[in-house]
């Protein structure tokens, strides 16, 4: 047993290989708001993540980075077909998300979905101290709470899921329902993003196994769970920096100019994914051009479209739709050298990003279904002018926090362009009071906030401090 006093488990670590012209393996830290506000605790706590390196076949030995020690899992190609494109994206990621398209449900994927969840049980269980804190990430461990529960009763055991949760109609569909709500069970703290994903956990232990919920509890063999929403943020002050250099304001600038100086530039950055609503969203634009409520080249849309588990069957089919969309509309509205929709199928820097998000006179966030969505809040944080219009749907977590925005149902055409012209038109004075108040909200409910007020409820000690749990509180 080694002694990691606090472990953060998640699918996938937080770097990615990269190989030089030599051959030549390092680790360059992913970017993204969970590193960087867990990155304290893990580092104050001699912390270890464990995850999937990113490549299937042998994993590659645990190294550290920034202090913190790096655990990868194997996982074999069949595995990452099986347990990953599989179980977790191709049945639950569609189903937690409203079913917005099929799930589909194989055998041998939740065969392989649990001797996965063992496998990373199995590591958690032997690199933990006694008492350590496990904080346990997302959709594609739901089991593994329960199974290190059966393994070291003595942990202190959370969970977050970063997806919505389904209510209990849907979530009834899923084969081994039973198992996969016991191993949720097995945490102390069971974390969502929003108070209604909370309930339809409760309701669930409830409906499935008979429990009794009480609030915001449920007692399972003398041990109480608790369930409660912590919504997820982003680190609002590296965001605000960002946004202020000169470079991003300059880039921003340039951006504008590429694009010919329109008056209306409306935004799109998503994940390419079906349930970011981006279909539904080019549809509409398409429409107000036709209605002649928006006019190229005075407005035109980019739509950064992020390239995303390209292996899976329904996301090649999603390219394939937008881009059929997207050339439709270039066909019919566009003009020499002035498209109406510029589209890029591109990762991008922050810095390029933030740039985007400060030139975007309207961002469209239009989900069908998202646990949180942080691109809603990285654009109010890098309005730094205050001057820009967020169009949110209703149907993503965000909308709970960022309530000035021009919230709209995305599942209704004729709203989702009513929001746009509303937003195109509203005032300079409704957009900043709009956007300041947003702004005043982010800089409190930050990502540290965040993960202090969960680690907080699962008992961890304030942020940064050292966790001993076998220690007696000093005598002064
Ligand atoms: P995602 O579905 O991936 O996350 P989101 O919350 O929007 O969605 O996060 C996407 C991240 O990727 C953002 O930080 C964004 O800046 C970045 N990104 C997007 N396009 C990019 C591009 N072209 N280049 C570079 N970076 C890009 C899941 C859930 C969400 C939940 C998060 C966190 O689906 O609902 O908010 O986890 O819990």
């Amino acid at each position: 047993m080694s002694n990691a006093s606090f472990i953060v488990v998640a699918n996938r670590l937080p770097v990615d290989s990269v190989v030089d012209d030599e051959g030549n393996r390092t680790w360059r830290r992913s970017p993204g708001g969970l590193v960087a506000a867990l990155e304290p605790v893990l580092q104050a706590n001699r912390g270890t993540w464990i995850g999937w390196a990113g490549a299937a076949g042998a994993a590659p030995e645990p190294f550290e980075a920034d202090g913190v020690t790096l655990l990868p899992v194997e996982l074999s190609e069949t595995e990452v077909l099986r347990y990953y494109e599989g179980f977790s994206n191709a049945s639950l990621w569609p189903l937690y998300h409203d079913a917005v398209e099929p799930r589909v449900f194989r055998r041998s994927w939740w065969k392989s979905y649990y001797e996965v969840n063992a496998r990373f049980a199995e590591v958690c269980a032997r690199e933990a101290a006694p008492g350590a804190t496990v904080w346990v990430q997302d959709y594609q461990l739901q089991l593994v709470p329960g199974m290190l529960r059966e393994k070291r009763p003595d942990l202190r055991i959370g969970f977050f899921l970063h997806i919505p949760f389904p209510p209990v109609e849907l979530f009834m569909q899923l084969p081994h329902r039973m198992e996969i709500l016991q191993g949720l069970l097995g945490a102390d703290l069971v974390g969502f993003q929003r108070p209604l994903a909370a309930q339809n956990f409760l309701a669930l232990t409830r409906h499935l196994l008979g429990y009794r919920p009480r609030g915001h509890y449920v007692t399972v063999d003398d041990r109480l769970v608790r369930a409660d929403a912590f919504p997820i943020s982003i680190d609002t002050a590296a965001n605000e920096e960002i946004a202020t250099t000169e470079r991003v304001r300059q880039r921003a600038k340039e951006i504008r100019d590429e694009l010919g100086e329109p008056e209306t530039i409306i935004l799109g950055v998503d994940r390419l994914d079906y349930t970011k609503g981006i279909e539904q969203r080019l549809k509409a634009f398409r429409e107000l051009l036709e209605d002649g409520r928006l006019k190229v080249p005075k407005a035109v849309m980019v739509q950064v479209a992020t390239p995303s588990r390209e292996r899976v069957e329904q996301y090649r089919t999603l390219r394939d739709r937008v881009e059929r969309e997207v050339g439709r509309i270039n066909g019919e509205y566009g003009q020499v050298g002035l498209p109406a929709v510029h589209y890029l199928h591109q990762s991008f820097d922050r810095y390029e990003l933030a740039a985007l998000y400060q030139a975007a006179d309207i961002m469209a966030v239009t989900p069908l279904r998202d646990g949180m969505n942080l691109v809603a809040k990285e654009y109010v944080a890098s309005q730094i002018d205050n001057r820009g219009a967020l169009v949110l749907s209703e149907f993503a977590g965000a909308a709970g926090d960022l309530r000035q925005a021009f919230l709209v149902n995305p599942h209704d055409l004729t709203d989702l362009k009513d929001g746009f012209v509303t937003a195109a038109n509203a005032t300079l004075d409704d957009k900043m009071k709009r956007m300041r108040a947003m702004r005043r909200y982010l800089r409190k409910h930050d990502v540290s906030r965040w993960a202090r007020s969960f680690l907080t409820a699962l008992g961890v000690p304030e942020r940064g401090a050292a966790y001993n749990p076998g220690s007696q509180p000093a005598a002064d």
